[in-house]
C-alpha cells in the first residue's frame, strides 16, 4: 500500500501587507492583511508526500535539493502539527484507519518560479506541504484549520490556502487560534481583475521578510501609527470595495497601503530599502497612467503594488491590462513573450 499526496499552492499577493510579529514562534501578526491569490499555472508550489512504515526519519527535498528539517524549525512544527491532527481526527475515532502519524514522510516540492525573490515562494510552499498532508493523511478538516497550521510554516502562507480575495485576521488569543485565513470573495466574484507581474529583479533579496519586519517592530513608531490607526480602516474599506466592485477604492487603497509598508521599512533602523530605480519609475509610470485616464473617464484603471522585493505587480482590469503591458515595453524595451495571447502578430513586432 503507498500512501502519496500531490497538491500544489499558488502564490498570493497582498493589497494590505503583512508586515509585524506580536509572536514570532506562533507566528500572530501585529496587524491584518488581504491579498489576492494568483490563479494561473505560473506561480505555483508543487509538493508531494509520502508515508511509509520503511522510512527511518521525516526528509524534505525543495526543487530536488534535499533540507535538513531540524527540530523546532517551521518545517518541523508544519509536519508535527499535520501529524497530530491525523491522530486526534481520523485514527483516535477508527480504529481501522492506518496509522500513518507514526510513519515518517517524505517530502518534495518543487516552485515553478524564482524562490526567495519577493514572489512569496515561502507563502505557495508551505500552503503546499500543508494541503499535501491533509490529503495524504485524508483528514476531515475546514481550510481554516489548515491555515492555522500554514500559518507557523509562514504568515502569508495561510491566505493561499483559499483562492480569491483573502484576509488573515490577525486574532487576539494568545494561542493564536483565533488568527486564520477567510475567503472575502472568491476568484469568479470579480474575475476581471488580472495581475501584471513585471520582475525587477529575481536574485535572492536582501534583507529577508522574517528579519527585517521585526527589526521594523523594534524601531520603527511609523509601524504603530499604521496597526492602530490606518490598518484596521483599510481592511474594512478593501473587503467594501471588493464586495461592490470598486476599482477606484480598491486600486487607492492598493497603492497607498504598499507605498505605507515602504515608508515603515524606511522608518526601521537600520533602514531597509526593498524597491529600486526601475520600481520608482514603475510606480510613475502607473500614476501617469492613472492621472490621464482620470481625466478622461474619471476613473483609475491600475494598481501598483510592491512586496519585498524590487518586483512590481499591477492589479488592473483585463481592459487595461494590453495597454499597460504595452507601456512598460515602451519604457523598459524587451524579450517579451505573450503566454495569454493578449496581443495580434502585429503587435508583437519589434517586442
Ligand atoms: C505580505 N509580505 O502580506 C507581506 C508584504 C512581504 C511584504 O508576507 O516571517 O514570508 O515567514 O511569516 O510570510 C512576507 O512575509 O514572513 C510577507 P514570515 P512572510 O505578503
Amino acid at each position: 500500500m503507498v500512501y502519496q499526496a500531490t497538491t500544489s499552492a499558488p502564490v498570493n499577493i497582498a493589497c494590505i501587507k503583512y508586515w509585524g510579529k506580536r509572536d514570532t514562534k506562533l507566528i500572530l501578526p501585529t496587524n491584518s492583511s488581504l491579498s489576492v491569490t494568483l490563479d494561473q499555472d505560473h506561480l505555483r508550489s508543487t509538493t508531494t508526500s509520502r508515508a511509509d512504515p520503511e522510512f527511518s526519519k521525516d526528509r524534505l527535498w525543495l526543487n530536488g535539493n534535499e533540507e535538513e528539517i531540524k527540530p523546532g524549525s517551521r518545517m518541523h512544527t508544519c509536519i508535527t502539527e499535520m501529524k497530530t491532527l491525523r491522530k486526534k481526527t481520523v485514527e483516535d475515532n477508527d480504529s481501522s484507519a492506518p496509522k500513518l502519524s507514526t510513519y515518517h514522510v517524505h517530502i518534495s516540492s518543487f516552485n515553478n518560479f524564482p524562490t526567495a525573490a519577493g514572489l512569496a515562494s515561502s507563502a505557495s510552499g508551505f500552503a503546499a506541504l500543508v494541503f499535501s498532508l491533509a490529503a495524504l493523511y485524508q483528514l476531515p478538516v475546514s481550510l481554516k484549520d489548515l491555515s492555522l497550521i500554514a500559518r507557523q510554516g509562514s504568515g502569508s502562507a495561510c491566505r493561499s490556502l483559499f483562492g480569491g480575495y483573502v484576509a488573515w485576521e490577525q486574532g487576539s488569543a494568545a494561542n493564536g487560534l483565533d488568527s486564520y485565513a477567510v475567503q472575502v470573495a472568491p476568484e469568479s466574484h470579480w474575475p476581471e481583475i488580472h495581475a501584471l507581474i513585471c520582475v525587477v529583479n529575481d536574485a535572492k533579496k536582501g534583507t529577508s521578510s522574517t528579519a527585517g519586519m521585526q527589526r521594523t517592530v523594534e524601531t520603527s513608531a511609523l509601524l504603530q501609527h499604521r496597526i492602530k490607526e490606518v490598518v484596521p480602516q483599510r481592511m474594512e474599506n478593501i473587503s467594501k470595495a471588493i464586495h461592490e466592485k470598486d476599482f477606484d477604492s480598491f486600486a487607492r487603497i492598493t497603492m497607498a497601503d504598499s507605498n505605507q509598508f515602504h515608508a515603515v521599512a524606511l522608518d526601521t533602523s537600520p533602514p531597509i530599502f526593498y524597491m529600486n530605480d526601475v520600481s520608482r519609475a514603475i510606480i510613475a509610470i502607473v500614476e501617469e497612467y492613472n492621472r490621464v485616464s482620470m481625466a478622461a473617464t474619471g476613473h483609475l484603471r491600475a494598481a501598483y503594488t510592491f512586496d519585498a522585493g524590487p518586483n512590481a505587480v499591477i492589479y488592473a482590469p483585463e481592459s487595461s491590462i494590453k495597454e499597460i503591458v504595452q507601456l512598460i515595453l515602451r519604457f523598459f524595451p524587451q524579450q517579451f513573450k505573450d503566454p495569454f495571447g493578449l496581443f495580434r502578430e502585429e503587435d508583437m513586432a519589434g517586442k
